[in-house]
C-alpha cells in the first residue's frame, strides 16, 4: 500500500495568518502559538504574514482576499466567538466557519480552521495556551501538513510507509 507523505517542515514556505482583534487577550494568544509552531518547524519569520481584521466576521473575507493572491503555501484563521445572551454568537460563528470552507473550496488554498467557538471567556483561555492546549499550534500544523500534501496529490504516491511527523 502507497501513501503520500507529508512532512510538516515549515522551512522554505510562507504562511498568512489572518487574527480577530476581538476578544484580543485570546486572539494574542493563539497567535503566539502559531507563529511559535511554524518557526519551531523552520518557517522564516520574514514569511509569516499577519492580517489583523475587527472580529470573526470579517475573517472569510480576508483570508479569501490572501488566498487569491496565490502567494501563500497555507492561511491560518485566528479568533474567538464567545456566547453571550442573543443569537449574535450563531450567526457570526455560522458566518465564519461557512466562510472560510467556502474560501478554501473557491480558491484552492488551504485555509486552517482556528477560531474558538466556546460558551464563555474561560473555555476560550484553556483552548488558547491552557488546560486544554492552544487551537493556535493545531491550526498552525493542520495549514501546514496541508501545505504539504496539496502539491503532490497531482502524482500518484511513491512513499511505503504512514506519513510521519
Ligand atoms: N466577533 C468575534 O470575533 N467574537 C465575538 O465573540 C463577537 N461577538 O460576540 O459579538 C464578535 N462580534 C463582532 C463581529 O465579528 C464583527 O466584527 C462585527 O459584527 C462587525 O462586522
Amino acid at each position: 500500500m502507497k501513501t503520500w507523505s507529508a512532512r510538516r517542515d515549515a522551512c522554505g514556505l510562507r504562511f498568512a495568518i489572518v487574527v480577530s482583534r476581538f476578544n484580543h487577550l485570546v486572539s494574542v494568544r493563539l497567535l503566539d502559538g502559531c507563529v511559535g509552531e511554524l518557526e519551531s518547524r523552520g518557517a522564516s519569520p520574514g514569511d509569516l504574514h499577519i492580517a489583523w481584521v475587527p472580529g470573526a466576521f470579517e475573517i472569510p473575507l480576508a483570508a479569501r482576499a490572501l488566498a487569491a493572491t496565490r502567494r501563500y503555501a497555507g492561511i491560518v484563521t485566528l479568533g474567538s466567538v464567545i456566547r453571550g445572551g442573543t443569537p449574535h454568537f450563531d450567526y457570526v460563528c455560522r458566518a465564519v466557519t461557512d466562510g472560510v470552507a467556502a474560501a478554501m473550496r473557491e480558491t484552492g488554498v488551504p485555509i486552517a480552521f482556528g477560531v474558538l467557538t466556546t460558551d464563555d471567556v474561560d473555555q476560550a483561555l484553556a483552548r488558547a495556551g491552557g488546560s486544554d492546549g492552544n487551537k493556535g499550534v493545531d491550526a498552525a500544523l493542520a495549514a501546514l501538513e496541508m501545505a504539504r500534501l496539496l502539491p503532490g496529490l497531482a502524482r500518484p504516491p511513491d512513499a511505503d510507509s504512514e506519513a510521519g511527523s
